[in-house]
């Protein structure tokens, strides 16, 4: 196939007049674009592109400066436990445009980096644990988008993501718009098998719409996509967040005869988020043999962020969010995780809504370290961080 869509490709993809609503994957990793096309004869591994006196806003700035890697071969070399990779599309969005921008303002937010010989560490207070110590993690850029082209770019997603996960690295991935969900968990799908996944969905919304007429791929609709492919089945989901004026009855009637799990801001108010993420941990072991962690941001109140294409007052608060990814992350174990949804020019002062994506990840890659460790117990934190003073009597100071 050509570099350029002609106009008979693109009516392969939409026979009828572009008003057909299945897209056509290919599953071939054919063509996957995790490529270096700069440096053909570059020996392979990760890439370092800071130098040590690099940091906070200084510097290349790549995901919390860690090295890069453009190919698969890349991360072999490096032994790569997981990638972290942006999906820069919002091309299917139903709200404001602009998650386009969410994966590059996700990295240059931070002012942390990862290098602890300049002084600044990674160890989460919470846990005492510095996810960059126990795994070896990189930035693989970003997935291949074709512009204009829906299927073409959602196809070239999952072949990137594909060749992520064909190496055994985890796939992590900062969007772009929630449309992006359906190829990045065909993929995994392609790999681990139909159905053997399970996704907990933490979003204001349910995304599971049907399409709207002569549209594909909306950003409402990739969890219906995953169903009704059978890559997840709807028994497999956990849904966390819902609140405001969807689904409708009859929507939801549907999610119901699917066996969906949905916890809707209403049932977190009543009983507390604790209790819910507890039930979320329970519910997301029982299904399935694979996690997967999909969190649209505007699950979190606007109050902390407002960057995003279709938000709804009322909602989670950040720390509610960081805790689940980190508790789901050790407690059950993960084979990929994505916050999406980022739409930078909304952000406030302080662009506090990208710094909160950048510190999900984080926190689900401190989680990712912790089930490595084997630190899998229910909600489990540092003695130390429930109370310092057993840091005064370690070091000598309360008798
Ligand atoms: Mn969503």
């Amino acid at each position: 196939m050509s570099e350029t869509t002609t106009i008979s490709e693109a009516e392969e993809y939409w026979p009828e007049g572009f008003s057909v609503k299945e897209s056509k994957f290919s599953t071939s990793l054919e063509g996957h674009g995790a490529v270096d096309d700069y440096n053909k004869d570059r020996k392979p591994g990760p890439i370092y592109v800071s130098r040590k006196h690099d940091r906070r806003f200084g510097g290349i700035q790549t995901f919390a400066k860690l090295p890069v890697c453009l190919t698969p071969e890349d991360l072999v070399a490096g032994k790569m436990d997981a990638a972290v990779y942006g999906v820069p599309w919002d091309s299917t969005v139903s709200g404001r445009s602009g998650a386009v921008m969410g994966p590059m303002a996700i990295r240059t937010i931070d002012y942390l980096g990862q290098n602890t010989e300049i002084g600044r560490g990674s160890m989460g207070l919470e846990t005492h644990v510095n996810p960059f110590e126990t795994l070896n993690v990189c930035d693989f850029g970003d997935a291949p988008i074709v512009r204009g082209n829906t299927p073409k770019s959602f196809d070239a997603v999952r072949k990137f993501v594909g060749a992520i996960v064909e190496t055994g690295t985890m796939p992590i991935a900062m969007g772009g718009d929630h449309g992006m969900t359906w190829p990045v968990v065909t993929a995994l799908a392609d790999h681990y098998g139909y159905g053997k996944i399970g996704v907990v969905h933490f979003d204001a919304h349910c995304d599971a719409w049907e399409e709207g007429p002569d549209c594909i791929g909306g950003h409402g609709t990739p969890m219906r996509h995953l169903i009704e492919s059978g890559a997840v089945p709807g028994t497999n989901f956990v849904q966390v967040g819902l609140r405001g004026y969807s689904p409708d009855q009859s929507l939801q009637d549907w999610m119901a005869e699917r066996g969906m799990r949905c916890h809707f801001m209403a049932e977190i108010e009543a009983r507390g988020f604790d209790a819910v993420l507890q039930d979320a941990v329970n519910e997301a072991m029982e299904q399935a043999d694979y996690l997967y962690l999909s969190l649209d941001i505007d699950v979190v109140d606007p109050a902390y962020a407002p960057a995003t294409g279709t938000p709804e007052p009322g909602g989670l608060r950040s720390w509610d969010v960081l805790t689940a990814f980190r508790r789901l992350a050790a407690e059950v174990g993960i084979i990929g995780m994505e916050v999406v949804e980022v739409a930078p020019p909304y952000d406030g002062p302080g662009e506090i809504t990208s710094l909160l994506a950048n510190r999900l990840i984080r926190s689900g890659l401190t989680g990712v370290a912790m089930h490595k460790l084997g630190i899998r117990e229910p909600n489990y934190l540092h003695p130390e961080a429930l109370d310092f003073g057993l840091a005064r009597k370690r070091m000598g100071c309360d008798k």
